[in-house]
Parts: C-alpha cells; structure tokens; sequence
C-alpha cells in the first residue's frame, strides 16, 4: 500500500500563545516555491467565540523548519469575506500567483454559513489584490486554480454542489462555464460521505497530479490521490484506491475538530512531493513521498 511518510517532528507549526490571532489554531496551508523556498499561507484562528480565520505566512528551506511573521498577511477586508479567509490554495499562473480561497460573507457560529471561493494574486506575498469571489449561484469551497490555460481556457476544481468534486472553465477568471463532475463519494469507502480538491494540481508527465480529500460517514478526512488527464481534466486517468493519509497520530486525532488531515497544498522538492496539512484543526504537519513511488503506483 502506498502512503505519505510522516515527518518524525510533526507538527511543523503550532499555535502561538504569544500572538492574538494565531493563539487558537493554525492549519489548513497552501504551499507553493517561492524565491527557492517553500512558502506556506496558513489558516489561523485567534477567538473562538467569532472563528473568523486570518492567513498567515512562513518560509522554509528545507521544507521542515519554517521561518514565521509576527502579523497576518492576509486578513478579511470585504464584505464578501467579513467572516473569514480559510483554505487557500496557491497556483503560480500567467506569472503571477493566484490564490484561491474560502470567503466567508455570514457569521460561522450562526447557523447556515455562507461561503464562495474568493480570488486573490500577488507577486510578493505582502500585498494580494483581490478579485472578488466566483460561481456565486452556490455555496461553495475547496477551490483550486490548475496553473496553466488548458485547450486555451483557465480551469479550476471546487465542490458544489456537495457532495462531489468539480471542474470548470473560464476564459477570464471571472465567468466559469461547463461545469463537470469529476468525482464523487465511493459507497462503503472511507470517502462515503463527501470528497473535495486537496491541493493545489501539480502537472507531472503522466497527467494532473491531485492530493485530495475523502470524508467518512464518521466524519473522519483523509488524503487521497490521483491523476488527471493533462488535455483533458475532467478524465481521471489513474486513482489510487486507498487513503494516503489518515488520521492516526495524537495532532491528527485530537484538536478543535477531531480525525482531520487536511491538505491545501504540496510542492516537488528534491525528488520527493511535500505534503502539507492540517491536523485535526489545529496544527500543521507534512508527510512526504518520492515522486517516483508514487507516480509508478498511480
Ligand atoms: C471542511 C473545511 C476545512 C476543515 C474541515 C474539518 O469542511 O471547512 O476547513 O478543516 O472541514 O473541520
């Protein structure tokens, strides 16, 4: 069976007593390589009572030990994004890097939440310029931007409706058309309950590679994998049957919400895919796999 290797000093980020807004939880990260760095945007909560979530930065040479700021980058400035930025994921595209994220319009204690995906770019990681939010006919999450145009049209995957996964298309980022089913929840399967895009697609010689999501009916997140067609997107050419990842360690098992491994975002690195997720809602960990392993299996 095939499965990430955990780092042996998970978690990689913890939350920070010292910092208001990153006293709570931090988890859920995009990745990405950026001045021959890894560079993670991370989901912090500072108050429980309003769990309005903030984006915060941290680089890394070798991918384990991060280097951490003192304030957020990223912090809600629309109302469309009132309650929160969560979940982002970071797609270098059209030289610059996209950032597609969870824009939270409604309170998130209260009730029915209202979410979209939110559009942001930067070139420096200090001022991201936002672009609204997008297929607003629904709630919606777990958008990720694929990093080139593929047959001339931008393409993105996201999740609504529930429970499935999809894929669209756009000629400007803006309007998104021919909307796709790419994948939905396996009967008895440790993904029964709902899948969703992980990270963000990272293009391999053998096709689309995407670390995504499954959730049980016991409300366990897992990581799994797959590959999509390089012309042709909405084609799966190969799944690996199996969870990657699942929640097995203490962070991965207990924190705000138990039985999480969430994944944002994963970089190639020395021969290896890095793997960053977020245990149990809490904190940040990240489990590896050689490139080569894993596309031989796939
Ligand atoms: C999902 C997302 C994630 C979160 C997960 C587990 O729906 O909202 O942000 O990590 O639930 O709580």
């Amino acid at each position: 069976m095939i499965e990430l290797k955990r780092y042996d000093k998970n978690p990689v980020i913890k939350p920070n007593p010292d910092h208001d807004w990153e006293k709570g939880g931090v988890f859920n990260c995009a990745a990405t390589i950026f001045e021959n760095q890894v560079l993670l945007l991370y989901r912090a909560i500072g108050n429980y009572e309003t769990y309005i979530s903030t984006l915060g930065l941290a680089t890394s040479k070798d991918g384990f030990n991060f280097t951490l700021y003192d304030e957020p980058v990223m912090k809600p400035e629309h109302d469309f994004e009132r309650y929160g930025v969560e979940d982002p994921r970071i797609t270098p595209l059209d030289n610059k890097f996209y950032i597609a994220y969870t824009a939270v319009r409604t309170p998130v204690p209260k009730g029915d939440v209202d979410f979209h995906i939110g559009i942001a770019s930067t070139t420096d990681f200090k001022t991201f310029k936002r672009h609204g939010t997008i297929i607003n006919e629904y709630r919606n999450k777990d958008g990720a931007l694929f990093p080139e145009k593929i047959g001339g049209r931008y393409a993105i995957m996201h999740r609504a409706p529930e429970p499935h996964m999809w894929i669209a298309y756009s000629d400007d980022l803006k309007t998104w058309k021919d909307h796709k089913k790419l994948f939905s929840p396996v009967k008895k399967s440790w993904q029964d309950f709902k899948v969703g895009a992980g990270a963000q697609p990272i293009k391999t010689e053998k096709g689309w590679l995407e670390f995504y999501h499954g959730v049980s009916k016991d409300f366990h997140y897992s990581l799994g994998v797959m590959l999509l067609d390089l012309h042709d997107p909405s084609k799966i050419v190969s799944i690996l049957e199996d969870p990657i990842l699942s929640p097995e360690m203490e962070y991965e098992k207990v924190g705000d919400v138990p039985n999480v491994c969430f994944t944002c975002g994963a970089v190639e690195k020395d021969g290896k895919y890095f793997v960053y997720y977020g245990g149990a809602d809490k904190v940040i960990a990240v489990a590896t796999i050689e490139k080569s392993k894993l596309l031989n299996a796939l």
